[in-house]
């Protein structure tokens, strides 16, 4: 019988609900789930196509010592053994754990629990340094505790939405669907995006500020002056409930709007404008994420955001607040447990001894933690210069996501013993592992997460475990019993985890803590698996209900006030003579970070399917850097080469590159390679979108395509980058020389059964060469190449390999890069959930569909899940332009 199981989106931190349907024979397909809060049916182009990520390729099924297969005993009685050795000769701030955001709240509870109140170390840290670190501290410094105070319906009821450092669109799509679907409704709604880049997020702007990397406290402070002196002030609320107002308002007050204009890049009238539209409505959320965060002034923006609000008394009331987006799927779940080195479990703070005594005496601990660990950074610092012996990761694959990634990776080389968990067996990081642990993925492990509305909500299990994965809390677990701490670590389940978990949390509270969830604390295993998506707090004697804070004020300071906070700070611009351009990071619509799922889906390797760097024209011509050339970006911590994409939505002296590609993907496309490791002093995130870099053409003699049925092995090339495609993969080349010998390249690279002979074609006009080996109708590889960057039809290409090729006039066709007569390419894809390319959209456009909803009529393209409607909006514009001249 199939059945229908509701979860949650193992992705972004909107956190969708998601029911997986798994039919008579296993198969699994996924739907939005109607009924859940944050999305109401709706997914985006990753959750529609999370059922593509699901097989066993690449998965890691038995626990590994030494690259051999272990049985689990063996491997979990050795990472005890070696954890509790080093602490005994060097002491437990010799031993670290770096966990993750997209660990489960109850994976994380116990990671947290064995280090700071078993282990006696604080040196537990997380992938959310990277990602939320300067919004907690920012949150913490404001309002005495990390509370977000409103809820997603608040950017529906707003009459003006400001995202900063957001890219909404494609990282929070479902999300973004919602608000673009609200301003439809009520046309008169305001939505402003500020961001350096005019990013497809901008699309539903009414206006795109630009400013300026990390000029964005000076732009708030600009704001906080203004609405100041307009009169726009609560001063009700002020005095009732904050303090600190006449320091914050002197140093934002410093700058006259010609310096605003001057620091921030933005014309005086932009500013204006700004002002003036934030002054006079009423009902302004700001949404911001790692524009915001990831900065060496992070928290000081969240700050100048957050005066802001409190100024105007706009907080927690229907429509209005500063609105933190999480990253990850379950970012706030692990700032409820704790999980970074300087917090404590449930909102309760590291620093002070009366929480820890609370924290001691609920545990039953015997060695709580004394002082803050090291933030990420610094952790693997200690890792590089010995003072962490023993170090577990899990769930985060720092070789590729953290800053100055190179020595990351030598620190981890070096490190006495290093124990990975993750579901994969072979990542950047994995393949240093000394003890690899094989975990439960998504569908396979129970437990909950929450969301950027505070909502928590369950994953559940529909599929077998695959091998002998284990849940990661359950990993924990048992090497804290084997440590010695079989009672604090006698959990059977998930479900009792999370009883612990919210037991914690309203003991002895009092109302005088944010997150309190004591209404679960004793809710057992039926009442688990039947958990309904709930916000918190959520106090025992309580039901469930919808909770916005702060619009009477109730701050979590000791005196119940709001703290202005006083920032000043200018952008610091790092460009300079030898790396003159700044170098922005970030993501793209259809990949998740290091790639080990989303890597795995044909449909959305489509997209976008190399790692690229945007260029502004004028800056590409002073570079002589031609469209689809290749460029080798460097800094003066290393390089990565990339596709170069020409585009005026980027500002002139800035790049953009993504952080998703990795050493599995590409051959040098790890950007955090360049990044260095500044962090902003406050909350230690790294700044990972403002690095000093320059950029030159690679100066390649011979570029190729290439598909191929096997995936390429040992690909021997100045520049590769492989995507998964349907029936194989693709493959982008470029070589330094010319190959003596291509056939027997080809034969290395794509694994040709000897006796396989290629049809070869030369071009005439050009002589460039064309390779394609066929076993009886089937393709198993073709290479295209050219001495400038191939312009063969790549989807086209693509779908030859699961095309049959019974005459030779196909194969010909193949060999020759041309769809036959009757063959269409469809180019570029832009629709993932329908497959449709770019070629086919403007053949729409040219038949009379002059909307984004004629083409989807006409197409399906951006009927779905919608992420691509901007940029279906953006092929119209420039159809209708062109054809306008
Ligand atoms: N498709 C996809 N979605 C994801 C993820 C993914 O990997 N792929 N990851 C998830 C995670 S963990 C996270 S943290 C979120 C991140 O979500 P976002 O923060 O929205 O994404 P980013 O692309 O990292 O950065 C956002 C924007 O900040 C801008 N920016 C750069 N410098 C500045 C500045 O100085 N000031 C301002 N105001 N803006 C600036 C960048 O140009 C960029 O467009 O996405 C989540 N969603
Ligand atoms: N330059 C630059 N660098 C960045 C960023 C940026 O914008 N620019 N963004 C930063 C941010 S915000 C983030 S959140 C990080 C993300 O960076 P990472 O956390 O390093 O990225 P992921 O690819 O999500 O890594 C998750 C790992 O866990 C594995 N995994 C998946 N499911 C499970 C599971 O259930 N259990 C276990 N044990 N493992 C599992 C995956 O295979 C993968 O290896 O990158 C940061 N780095
Ligand atoms: S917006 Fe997309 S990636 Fe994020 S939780 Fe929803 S379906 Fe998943
Ligand atoms: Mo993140």
């Amino acid at each position: 019988m199939a059945r229908e199981v509701k979860t949650t989106c193992p992705y972004c931190g909107v956190g969708c609900g998601v029911i997986a349907r798994v039919d008579d024979e296993g198969a699994v397909s996924v739907k939005g789930d109607p009924e859940h809060p944050a999305n109401f049916g709706r997914l985006c182009s990753k959750g529609s196509a999370l059922a593509e990520t699901l097989d066993l390729h690449g998965r890691l099924l038995h626990p590994e010592i030494g690259g051999r297969r272990a049985g689990w005993d063996e491997a979990l009685d050795l990472v005890a053994s070696r954890f509790a050795q080093t602490i005994a000769e060097h002491g437990p701030d010799s031993v670290a754990f770096y966990v993750s955001g997209q660990l489960l709240t109850e994976d994380y509870y116990i990671a947290n629990k064995l280090m700071k109140g078993f282990i006696g170390s604080a040196n537990i840290d997380t992938n959310s340094r990277l990602c939320m670190s300067s919004s907690v501290a920012g949150h913490r410094r404001a309002f005495g505790s990390d509370t977000v105070p409103g809820a997603y319906e608040d950017l529906e009821l707003a009459d003006l939405v400001v995202l900063t450092g957001s890219n909404l669109a494609w990282c929070h799509p479902v999300l973004y669907q919602r608000l673009a679907a609200a301003k439809a409704n009520r046309p008169e709604m305001k939505v402003v995006v500020i961001d350096p880049r005019r990013t497809m997020t901008a699309d539903i702007a009414d206006m795109h500020l630009a400013l300026a990397p990390d000029s964005d406290v000076p732009l708030f402070n600009g704001l906080f002056a203004h609405l100041a002196a307009s009169g726009a002030v609560d001063q009700n609320y002020i005095s009732a409930h904050t303090k600190g107002f006449a320091e914050a308002f002197a140093a934002a007050s410093a700058l006259d709007l010609a310096e605003l204009s001057a620091l921030t890049g933005l014309s005086q009238t932009q500013l204006r404008d700004f002002f003036r539209l934030f002054e006079t409505t009423e009902k302004v959320v700001t949404c911001y994420s790692q524009g915001v965060n990831q900065s060496a002034c992070g928290t000081d923006k969240v700050n100048a955001i957050i005066n802001c609000h409190l100024a105007t008394g706009r907080i927690g009331r229907r429509g209005m607040g500063p609105f933190s987006l999480t990253g990850q799927p379950n970012a706030m779940g692990g700032r409820e447990v704790g999980g970074l080195a300087n917090m404590l479990a449930a909102h309760l703070d590291i620093e002070k001894a009366a929480d820890r005594d609370l924290v001691r005496r609920f545990w039953g601990a015997p060695a709580l933690a004394g002082k803050p660990g090291l933030k990420a950074v610094d952790m693997f610092r200690a890792v590089a210069d010995g003072r962490i012996k023993a170090l577990w990761i899990m769930a985060t694959n720092p070789v590729v996501s953290m800053p100055d990634a190179n020595a990351v990776e030598a620190a981890i080389k070096a490190c006495p013993f290093v124990v990975v968990s993750d579901i994969l067996s072979e990542t950047d990081t994995a393949r240093h592992a000394h003890v690899l642990l094989p975990s439960l993925g998504w569908g396979e492990k129970d437990g909950t997460v929450t969301n950027s509305e505070r909502r928590i909500s369950r994953q559940r299990v529909f599929l077998h475990a695959p091998g002998e994965a284990r849940a990661d809390w359950w990993q924990m677990a048992e090497v804290g019993r084997r440590m010695g701490f079989a009672q604090a670590f006698a959990h059977a389940s998930a479900a009792e985890v999370f009883a612990e978990h919210a037991a914690l949390s309203g003991f002895e509270n009092d109302g005088r803590r944010d997150f309190d969830i004591s209404a679960h604390a004793t809710i057992d295993k039926a009442s688990y698996d039947d958990l309904k998506p709930f916000q918190w707090p959520q106090p025992q004697g309580t039901r469930p209900r919808e909770r916005r804070f702060f619009a009477e004020g109730g701050f979590y300071h000791a005196d119940g006030r709001a703290s202005f906070i006083t920032v000043d700070v200018s952008p610091s611009k790092r460009a300079n003579d030898a790396y003159p351009f700044t170098l922005n990071t970030g993501r793209v619509r259809d990949h998740w970070h290091t790639m080990t799922r989303t890597g795995k889906s044909a449909r959305l390797s489509a997209h976008i399917a190399e790692p690229f760097v945007e260029i502004h024209p004028r800056d590409a011509e002073r570079l002589a850097v031609a469209d689809a050339d290749l460029v080798t970006i460097e800094s003066a911590y290393g390089q990565a080469t990339v596709r170069a994409l020409l585009t005026e939505r980027q500002a002139e002296g800035s790049l953009f590159v993504p952080m998703h590609w990795n050493d599995q993907f590409a051959s040098k496309g790890r950007i955090d390679a360049l990044v260095p490791p500044i962090t902003d002093p406050v909350s230690g995130q790294p700044a990972s979108k403002n690095v000093a870099v320059k950029a030159t053409r690679l100066d390649a003699r011979a570029y190729g395509f290439a598909v191929s049925a096997e995936k390429p092995q040992g690909i021997d090339a100045a520049y590769w980058a492989i995507a998964k495609a349907d029936g194989g993969w693709r493959l982008e080349l470029a070589f330094s020389e010319p190959q003596a010998d291509w056939i027997g390249w080809c034969r290395r690279a794509f694994s040709i059964p000897a006796g396989i002979e290629p049809i070869g074609y030369t071009d005439r006009q050009s002589g460039e060469l064309r390779l394609a080996f066929f076993d009886s109708d089937r393709l198993l590889a073709a290479l295209f190449l050219a001495s400038r960057p191939v312009a063969v039809a790549r989807n086209w290409a693509v779908s030859q390999l699961l095309a049959s090729h019974t005459d030779l006039g196909t194969r010909f066709a193949v060999a020759a890069g041309r769809p036959g007569a009757g063959r269409e390419d469809p180019g570029a894809t832009v629709c993932s959930c329908f497959s449709v390319g770019v070629n086919q959209i403007t053949a729409a456009i040219r038949d009379g569909c002059h909307s984004v909803q004629a083409i989807g009529e006409r197409l399906s393209a951006g009927t779905n899940c919608g992420s691509c409607r901007a940029e279906i909006r953006g092929i119209i514009d420039g159809c209708l332009a062109a054809a306008a001249e």
